[in-house]
């Protein structure tokens, strides 16, 4: 997974309302609507739910340390929603022991290895990665205006894209795979053929692949492998991977037709994954 920089996060916060009208523009409906769309729970059941579950963001010194901004962009997210949040003034355990203490049940904590929403009354880990996969399938079948029956090609066989992938299928797509790394698309596909009784396609040639496909999901951490020349006026492309796997040019060719975001699709999806019945 690759660790956000401070300027991946610097302005979320102030660049929310103008996210959300994007947001709108690309699928026809606003960041909580496509949180709860990609968790499968309609915004009237979930709305009460999210106003009776304080939550509160833990900066986590362990590894690497803390991401100046992480902790006030992912409290920004989540009241952009509807939660009530507050950020800890203490770190780690004693942050963790302060927001029992201050009354949350919905505790989001990230360190090196994984991002996480803990509801407390639910015994219930959400993870970061599984809902970013959720949220941008989800975006990505809003944007293309359904991906049923459709060839979709998800770039990265870790966390993200196979929580990609999962989605997507349960979309009614199919699905080819690539990794520059083989043995993590074999694995992909291992487990979710014994999961999904699905068989995936996996793919050996990008170059060639990508002059196939319209539809695109890049869960890579590599920048600049989607070039200019595979860009179509029928091309739809969400990319949950940091950095963009998209060229300059082609992120000016692919105009309204790209989704991209460091981490507000993610949490909101995590966010209402938590507090969903
Ligand atoms: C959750 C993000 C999404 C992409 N990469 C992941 C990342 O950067 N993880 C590291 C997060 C570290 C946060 C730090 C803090 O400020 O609490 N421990």
């Amino acid at each position: 997974m690759t660790r956000l920089k401070v300027a991946d996060i610097k302005d979320i916060e102030k660049q929310l309302p103008q996210y959300d009208d994007e947001l709108v523009r690309k699928t026809g409906t606003n960041l909580r609507g496509i949180a709860c769309f990609a968790v499968g729970v309609g915004e009237e059941e979930i709305f009460h739910n999210i106003a009776a579950v304080p939550a509160a963001v833990v900066p986590i010194t362990a590894g690497q340390g803390i991401i100046t901004g992480f902790s006030t962009a992912v409290k920004a997210i989540l009241e952009f929603i509807g939660f009530k949040v507050f950020v800890t003034k203490l770190a780690d355990a004693a942050g963790t022991a302060e927001a029992f203490e201050r009354g949350s049940r919905l505790i989001f904590m990230a360190d090196d290895n994984r991002f996480v929403a803990l509801n407390i009354k639910r015994c219930l880990v959400v993870d970061n990665a599984a809902a970013t996969g959720k949220g941008f399938a989800a975006a990505l079948e809003l944007m293309s205006g359904g991906v049923a029956g459709e060839r979709v090609l998800v770039l990265g066989c870790g966390p993200v894209g196979f929580s990609v992938v999962e989605s997507i299928i349960r979309f009614g797509a199919r699905v080819s795979v690539y990794d520059i790394v083989p043995g993590y698309s074999l694995a992909l596909r291992e487990k979710i053929e014994a999961q999904l009784k699905t068989r995936i396609k996996i793919e050996k040639d990008l170059k060639r692949v990508l002059s196939e496909v319209r539809l695109i999901v890049d869960a890579t951490n590599a920048a600049g492998i989607i070039p200019e020349e595979v860009i179509s006026p029928r091309t739809y492309i969400a990319a949950p991977g940091m950095p963009l796997g998209l060229t300059p040019a082609a992120v000016e060719k692919i105009a309204g037709r790209l989704l991209h975001d460091p981490l507000q699709l993610g949490v909101a999806a995590m966010a209402i994954e938590a507090i969903k019945l």
